[in-house]
C-alpha cells in the first residue's frame, strides 16, 4: 500500500511551494502519518536550518534529505537465538494487534534462518475462547509441538509446563503466546507482571526476550501501549504488525525516539512468510516511496 506521505510529498513537490508553505505541509503529513508530534517538530526545525530555498532541490533531494533526518530518530534491532541455550520470547500485546500468527511467523523465521530444530510453542493465552486451537492449529502446520492446558488455566502453569518440556527436548527456541484480553488493562498489565516472575524464575540460565507487538493501524495509541507495556516489564524489541494494511505506518519512529526502544521485525500480511527484519532503510524507502 502507498503510504499517505509519499503521496503528499509528491504534491507539494510538484506544486513548488515555498520553503514556508512546504514545512507546514511537511509537518502535517508527518503527524498525519503517524510519526508523532515531536519527530514532525525535529524534522521541521532541521530541514530549516539545512535547506534553503527548497523549490530549488528535486523530488529525489528532497526525499532523501527528508530520509536522513527520519534516519537518526529510527532503532531497529535484530533477535539472534544464543547458541546451546533455551532462547524464550514471551510475546505480549493488545488484543487483536497480530500477536498469535506473528509468533508462528517467527518460529518460521527462526527455523528457515537460522536452521533451529527444536521450537515450541506455549499457549499461555488461556483467556481467549479459541486462543489455544488458534496456536495448536499453527503449530501442526509449522510441524512443532504447542504445549497447552485447558481453556482458563493459569498462564503461571502453562509456562512453567513449557519450560520443562522445552529442557526436556532440548529445544532452541520456546516462543509464548499471551493474551491481549482481559476484563481491563490493568488486569493485563498484572497478570503479565506475574508471567514475567515464572519466567524469570524458571528459566534460570535460559536466554529471555520480551517482545512486544504492535498494529500498525492503530497509529498513536500504539505508542501509549508501548509505554504501559515498557513500565510494566521493559520491553526488549518491538515487531510493527499490520504494516501492509496501513496507509500510515510512521508510529516507528515515534515509538523508537520516545521511548528508546528498537524494532525487530515488519509484519507485511498473514501468511507465515510475511514477516520481514525491521531494516531502518527498508523501512524508511517503502514509507517514501524511494526505488
Ligand atoms: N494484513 C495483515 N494482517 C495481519 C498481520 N498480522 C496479523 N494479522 C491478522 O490480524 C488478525 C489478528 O491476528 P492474531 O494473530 O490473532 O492477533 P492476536 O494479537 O493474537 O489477537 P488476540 O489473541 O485476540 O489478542 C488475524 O486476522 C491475522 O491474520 C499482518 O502483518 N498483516
Ligand atoms: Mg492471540
Amino acid at each position: 500500500m502507498i503510504k499517505k506521505i509519499a503521496q503528499g510529498l509528491k504534491r507539494v513537490i510538484k506544486a513548488g511551494r515555498t520553503d514556508e508553505e512546504f514545512l507546514e505541509y511537511l509537518e502535517e503529513l508527518l503527524i498525519e502519518g503517524d510519526f508523532g508530534v515531536s519527530v514532525a517538530g525535529d524534522v521541521v526545525s532541521e530541514f530549516t536550518n539545512s535547506v534553503k530555498n527548497m523549490r530549488k532541490l528535486n523530488r529525489k533531494e528532497l526525499v532523501g534529505k527528508l530520509k536522513d533526518i527520519l534516519k537518526k530518530d529510527l532503532l531497529a534491532t535484530s533477535i539472534e537465538p544464543e547458541k546451546n541455550k533455551l532462547n524464550l520470547f514471551l510475546v505480549f500485546g493488545v488484543n487483536g494487534v497480530g500477536k498469535t500468527t506473528t509468533i508462528a511467523k517467527m518460529a518460521h523465521y527462526y527455523m528457515q534462518n537460522y536452521g533451529l530444530k527444536e521450537v515450541v510453542l506455549s499457549a499461555a493465552d488461556t483467556y481467549r475462547a479459541g486462543a489455544i486451537d488458534q496456536l495448536i492449529l499453527w503449530g501442526e502446520r509449522l510441524k512443532i509441538p504447542v504445549v497447552h492446558q485447558s481453556s482458563g488455566a493459569d498462564p503461571g502453569a502453562v509456562i512453567y509446563d513449557s519450560i520443562a518440556s522445552a529442557k526436556a527436548r532440548k529445544a532452541e527456541l520456546l516462543i509464548v503466546d499471551t493474551a491481549g484480553r482481559m476484563h481491563s488493562r490493568v488486569n493485563l498489565v498484572k497478570e503479565l507482571k506475574k508471567i514475567n516472575k515464572v519466567v524469570i524464575s524458571n528459566l534460570l540460565d535460559g536466554a529471555y526476550k520480551k517482545i512486544l507487538v504492535i498494529d500498525a493501524t492503530t497509529g498513536q495509541n500504539a505508542l501509549q501501549q508501548t509505554e504501559i507495556f515498557n513500565e510494566a516489564i521493559g520491553i526488549d524489541a518491538v515487531v510493527l504488525a499490520k504494516y501492509d494494511s496501513t496507509a500510515k505506518g510512521g508510529v516507528a519512529a515515534a515509538v523508537s525516539k520516545k521511548l528508546k526502544i528498537p524494532f525487530v521485525f515488519l509484519g507485511t500480511g498473514e501468511k507465515l512468510e510475511d514477516l520481514i527484519p525491521f531494516d531502518i532503510n527498508v523501512y524508511l524507502d517503502n514509507l517514501l516511496d524511494i526505488k
